[in-house]
């Protein structure tokens, strides 16, 4: 058994095979090309992306060579997996620009150099051009609509409504990897568990177009799920984008550093390049010493360095101190900012009075007036975190960071972000 089956195994990231012993006996024997693909449906990935792409990059780094396949054709029409409605269109231009943000992410996630420098392709490139006689004689004609119909992902949309359109989708994708399979030798499509109609539909189009003697093998990543039953990958503000003015480093951090200590050796097996016995040792720890919370920080600092560099994992655990301790004076106005972004938030009109007392109450950080003054004198209440005991506290252009806002923390870590007009 090869050493990358094994560690994928010992992973969980094997979900779907077409064909296990066939892909083991080829792994033993040559290193291969293999491919993965992204519509651009936005032009950042999220975190859901993340795992089929870091399984391809394991892939590379045990020799074999990656392809990456941006979907610049398939993203005009649509694809209807894991969808229970029919998509809205996008416009060309729209593609077109999803399409750079997805290559920029892409290209930092693969090695471009060396003998099996990754390959980013675009299926805009070969489907783009194809007239409709070509698709429907060459191509149309070696997958059955019965076939078709008998896929999970277009069954569940019988009784709603497919299109045409979204119908048609898995015969673009087949074409790709056939297209692939003739053109760089491309032996293999891994994807989602969503993708395996998609990957299975590419077979049968290679096996028609090149004969029964051709070898091809599709294998499909798990779901990524949480023991508490709800979504990957979505917090109260959103999906965890890649892209840090999306989802700031800080917010990237935290998203993980958060993880359940049920989930987070299962995260680190599946999105982390740290060794089998890094992770058994960090799973001992959750066991014996969770309160430490090691295998969290580690996972958050592995998970950062690799999206966003080092620098910006620095900066998200100095944010991370800073708010813990209340001594965010040492932070830049750019670090108070991606760290508050979700504290309750009050605009300061122009003109408006400016005492600190009527502040806390206009804001709703003090009930009423003599709470406010209460917390002022219990030193409760900082500003930029400073604490302030004076009720007669006038805010001033120097209680502003940046000229742009205050933070006002009362009692140990009640943040509020004070913004002016
Ligand atoms: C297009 C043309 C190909 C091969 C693949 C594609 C894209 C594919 C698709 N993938 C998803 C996407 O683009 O829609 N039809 O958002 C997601 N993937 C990967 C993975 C995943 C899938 O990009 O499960 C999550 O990230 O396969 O939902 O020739």
């Amino acid at each position: 058994m090869s050493v990358l089956l094994d560690d994928l195994k010992w992973r969980g990231l094997i979900y779907q095979e077409t064909d296990a012993e066939g892909l083991a006996e080829t792994l033993e024997k040559e290193k291969i090309s293999l491919y993965c693909g992204v519509d651009p449906t936005a032009d950042s990935m999220h975190i859901g992306h993340l795992l089929p792409f870091l399984t391809l990059r394991r892939f590379q780094n045990h020799g074999h060579r990656p392809i990456v396949l941006v979907g610049g054709a398939t993203g005009l029409i649509g694809d209807p997996s894991g969808k229970k409605e029919e998509r809205k269109l996008q416009t060309l231009e729209q593609v077109d620009q999803n399409v750079q943000g997805l290559k920029k992410q892409l290209e930092q996630i693969f090695e471009f150099e060396g003998e099996n420098s990754a390959v980013l392709t675009n299926n805009f490139d070969w489907v783009g051009s194809m007239d409709l006689i070509t698709f429907l004689r060459d191509y149309g004609k070696n997958i059955g609509v019965n076939y078709m119909l008998a896929k999970d992902i277009v069954a569940s949309r019988l009784d709603t409504g497919i299109s045409f359109t979204e119908f048609t989708y898995t015969i673009l994708q087949a074409i790709d990897f056939y297209k692939l399979y003739t053109n760089l030798d491309c032996k293999m499509q891994i994807g989602g568990s969503d993708q395996w109609g998609n990957i299975t539909t590419g077979l049968e189009m290679i096996r028609k177009m090149a004969g029964e003697g051709a070898k091809a093998y599709g294998m499909t990543i798990p779901l990524v799920t949480k023991a508490d039953g709800t979504k990957f990958g979505k917090t109260e503000s959103g999906a965890i984008w890649l892209d840090p003015v999306k989802t700031s480093p800080y917010e990237f951090y935290q998203f993980w550093i958060n993880a359940a200590d049920a989930d987070v050796v299962k995260y680190l097996k599946y999105f982390t390049f740290l060794e089998r016995s890094e992770i058994e040792a960090l799973e001992v720890s959750v066991q014996e010493e969770p309160h430490l919370r090691k295998a969290q920080r580690t996972l958050a600092e592995e998970m950062t360095r690799l999206i966003h560099g080092e620098e910006a994992l620095k900066q998200a655990i100095r944010i991370t101190q800073a708010l813990f301790s209340g001594d965010i004076a040492e932070l830049s106005a750019n670090e108070i900012e991606q760290g508050l972004k979700d504290v309750p938030s009050y605009v300061h009109e122009e003109g408006e009075e400016t005492g600190l007392v009527e502040l806390l109450v206009a804001a709703k950080i003090s009930p009423s007036k003599r709470q406010a003054r209460e917390d002022i004198q219990n030193g409760a209440v900082s500003i930029n975190g400073e604490r302030v005991t004076d009720t007669q506290h006038v805010m001033s252009d120097s209680d502003k960071l940046d000229g742009r806002f205050t933070v006002i923390r009362r009692g140990k870590k009640k943040y509020y972000l004070i913004q002016y007009k």
